[in-house]
């Protein structure tokens, strides 16, 4: 019978969660990145050797990079892109030769991850992510005042927008500019409003067939990199799942994966299977996909929201929302069956909770949250496995 590996988002030192934490959580493996290497450049073998070391000495392995983030020059194809491939692929090297060999990346124009509100209070007092519809048009057609943006929303939407910015006061329409442009934990990027508009800007003649072209020419160059350096490449999905801000977005569903992985069928050409991310669209099939995609899910990420019939959604508990978690945790079990070797999963974001209320974490990155995700995922997990397999 084989159990999946599980590990934990470490931020690096300055994460007020500490490995000594992670180790008692019961994870065995680190998700950690690189944070302080400026975005373009390579991951040294000696910055790599230093945190290693450090995740060693905390009785942990280094299973997962999240992420090497992709410059924007390689999304949009200009500029320095082909130095900062040749960097890509020698950090991917680089972090082989030292057995991190699972590479997590995305593909989204200028924003990672995007929510409207961090600390959204639920019913029994935790605090949940949420990306709440109104207040983003609110944002996108009043604070940023995108040019065109309203041809995209209806009368109605408009004016919920309007009622929306109106009954803000200053500090909250603050806190959501702050929340929409400075950047979510692993954004390698923040900005000010002028800037924010000026990065939009830059995708104005790009569409979505454009930067499809652009992440096959990149994959292209990378996967055999890391065919023949024994590592492999996974693709995190887009969050939202769909356009926004007049961005255009290439991986949202399981078509959006197939058509890379027609394009470019390197062994290495993974998937980061997100069920938060995914999930948030009514027409992913998520036990479906994780069994269809199975030979290509390097790593998961597993998470649920519960979305609205006005296109709002927040994070709910792991066992609870829209996501079919156990579906998912039995497909995932299959396919690790079926390949003979674990796979590492990380329970993605977790509530504010407890004496999470009381400290100042990574928004989605506290402790108990994560904690209370980890052990529900894992008993989930153990209970499947033992009534299938035993
Ligand atoms: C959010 C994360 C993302 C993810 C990147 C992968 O919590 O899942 O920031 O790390 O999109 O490149």
């Amino acid at each position: 019978m084989i159990l999946s590996e599980q590990t934990w988002r470490w931020y690096g030192p300055g994460d007020p969660v500490s490995l000594a934490d992670i180790r008692q959580a019961g994870a065995t493996g680190v998700v950690t990145a690189l944070h302080h290497v400026k975005n373009g450049e390579t991951w040294s073998l000696e910055e790599i050797d230093k945190r290693v070391a450090m995740i060693e000495a905390a009785g942990l392995t280094w299973s997962v990079v999240e992420s090497i983030p992709v410059h924007e020059h390689i999304k949009t194809r200009e500029g320095n892109f082909r130095q900062y491939i040749e960097h890509y692929k020698q950090g991917i090297r680089n972090l082989a030769a030292r057995g991190v060999k699972v590479i997590t990346y995305n593909f989204m124009p200028v924003l990672d991850w995007t929510r409207t509100d961090l600390a959204y209070t639920m019913p029994d007092g935790s605090r949940a992510l949420r990306f709440e519809r109104a207040a983003f048009i609110a944002f996108e057609l009043f604070i940023l005042k995108r040019p065109g943006a309203a041809a995209l929303y209806t009368d109605a939407e408009i004016a919920s927008a309007k009622t929306r910015l109106d009954g803000m006061t200053s500090e909250e329409r603050e806190r959501l500019t702050r929340n929409m442009i400075a950047g979510l934990p692993g954004a390698e990027e923040s900005f000010t409003l002028e800037e924010f508009q000026a990065q939009l800007d830059r995708y104005r003649e790009i569409d979505a067939d454009t930067l499809r072209a652009n992440l096959i020419a990149f994959v292209a160059e990378i996967a055999p990199v890391a065919d023949e350096a024994g590592a492999v490449l996974a693709i995190h999905p887009d969050d939202p799942p769909y356009p926004i801000l007049g961005l255009p977005r290439v991986l949202s569903t399981e078509r959006d994966f197939e058509r890379l992985v027609e394009a470019v069928p390197n062994a290495s050409n993974g998937l980061c299977f997100c069920t938060g991310s995914f999930g948030v669209r009514a027409d992913n099939d998520l036990p479906g996909m994780i069994r269809r995609l199975g030979d290509r899910v390097y790593f998961v990420h597993l998470r649920s929201t519960r979305r609205d019939a006005g296109g709002n959604f927040y994070e709910a508990n792991h066992l609870e929302g829209d996501v079919d978690m156990y579906g998912v945790m039995r497909g995932f079990l299959e396919v690790q069956q079926a390949r003979g070797s674990s796979i590492p999963f990380r329970p993605d974001h977790g509530h504010q909770m407890i004496d999470d209320l009381h400290k100042k974490t990574n928004p989605g990155y506290s402790c108990i949250g994560r904690l209370r995700g980890l052990a529900e995922l894992r008993g989930l997990e153990m209970g499947i496995a033992k009534t299938l397999y035993q």
